[in-house]
């Protein structure tokens, strides 16, 4: 791994774990092995957001970016694609949508900050649609996205997955903000959000998404110490610590933690031996959770106008379209 990369995934872990409440990046759980397991997250039975995400983009987000007819699609923190593919359909599609071939040149510029499942992602894209424009971004979502001024425009961004729930209070103003600074006016961007607890929502259901039956989501949590381990050279004890997630209504959002199940030291290159008492947690994941007049707060914060909303029966999942301001 490159010096400067280390350097800053050094500092991130010295930081969040000389916290009170200890914590590590969310994004360390992404490296191949996690972006493989939180693919098979995404098939779980509990894990309502992905499917629920995939049948508003059949309907009614696919007949919403056939209307806008955007030239590029720029996806933040793309992973697989699986679901993108429903977008790309939509945009090749010309007003006439009937052939099966694509009748519009369309350019994809998916954004990842894993490099390797990103670049495969992108070969097989390709292989499927050849008169697709794949232009890769491995880099994370948060930086500057002055990519986009080489696109074809109008574009349509993207954020799916809920991955905004990442983002916790102003993270997420940034997110957004960064997102309008790169916008043109006839762009649009969607976005993807997991709804708080509701009349057709348990908190039983949301938190039963975090804590599934097999054990998948507790693999993906402590797989972020093995790639640590490896990555950072940290000397992390996975046997030493046990998986929890549960729901805190007062913030709003899911908390992913590994708890201590002894006292222990850690090895941290450049700050020496962590001690971590039995009993005590590290903070993997903030996952928060929303509602319409929340986000709508988020989006004219960042100077973004809902276009279109949509949510599912049941009021599990929504998705929203916004416009510059
Ligand atoms: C990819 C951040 C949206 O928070 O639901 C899945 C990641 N963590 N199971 C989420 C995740 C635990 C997921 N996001």
């Amino acid at each position: 791994m490159k010096a400067p990369a280390l350097t800053g995934m050094l500092e991130e872990i010295r930081w969040g774990l000389s916290r009170p409440q200890k914590e590590l990046p969310s994004k360390y759980f992404y490296d191949t092995r996690g972006s493989e397991l939180f693919e098979a997250i995404t098939e779980l039975p509990e894990y309502y957001p992905t499917r629920t995400e995939t049948s508003l983009l059949k309907t009614p987000v696919a007949g919403w970016v056939t209307e806008m007819a955007p030239a590029s699609l720029v996806e933040l923190g793309a992973g697989s694609a699986r679901k993108t593919r429903i977008l790309l359909a939509a945009m090749g599609h010309g007003i006439s949508g009937r052939t099966r071939q694509p009748t519009r040149k369309r350019t994809y510029a998916p954004v990842d900050v894993a490099g390797d499942f990103l670049r495969a992602t992108a070969e097989s894209l390709k292989v499927e649609d050849p008169s697709l424009d794949v232009r890769p971004q491995v880099r994370d979502i948060t930086w500057d996205l002055d990519f986009v001024d080489e696109l074809p425009a109008p574009i349509l961004f993207a954020l799916l997955g809920s991955t905004i729930g990442n983002f916790a209070g102003e993270a997420a103003g940034e997110l957004l903000s960064n997102v309008r600074s790169a916008m043109g006016e006839n762009d649009l961007f969607l976005v993807g959000a997991d709804l708080r607890p509701g009349p057709g929502k348990s908190i039983e259901r949301l938190e039963a998404a975090y804590n599934d039956a097999q054990g998948v989501t507790a693999d993906f949590n402590l797989n972020m110490l093995r790639a640590l381990n490896r990555d950072a050279g940290t000397d992390f004890d996975l046997t030493a610590f046990r998986h929890r997630a549960f729901y805190d209504e007062g913030e709003g959002r899911i908390e992913m933690h590994l708890v201590a199940e002894a006292d222990q030291e850690v090895q941290v290159p450049g700050a020496g031996v962590v001690q971590i008492r039995e009993g005590e947690s590290i903070r993997t994941e903030l996952s928060c959770k929303y509602d319409r007049s929340v986000l709508t707060g988020l989006f004219e914060a960042a100077s973004l106008d809902m276009v279109k909303w949509c949510t599912d029966a049941d009021g599990l999942y929504a998705m929203a379209l916004v416009s510059p301001m």
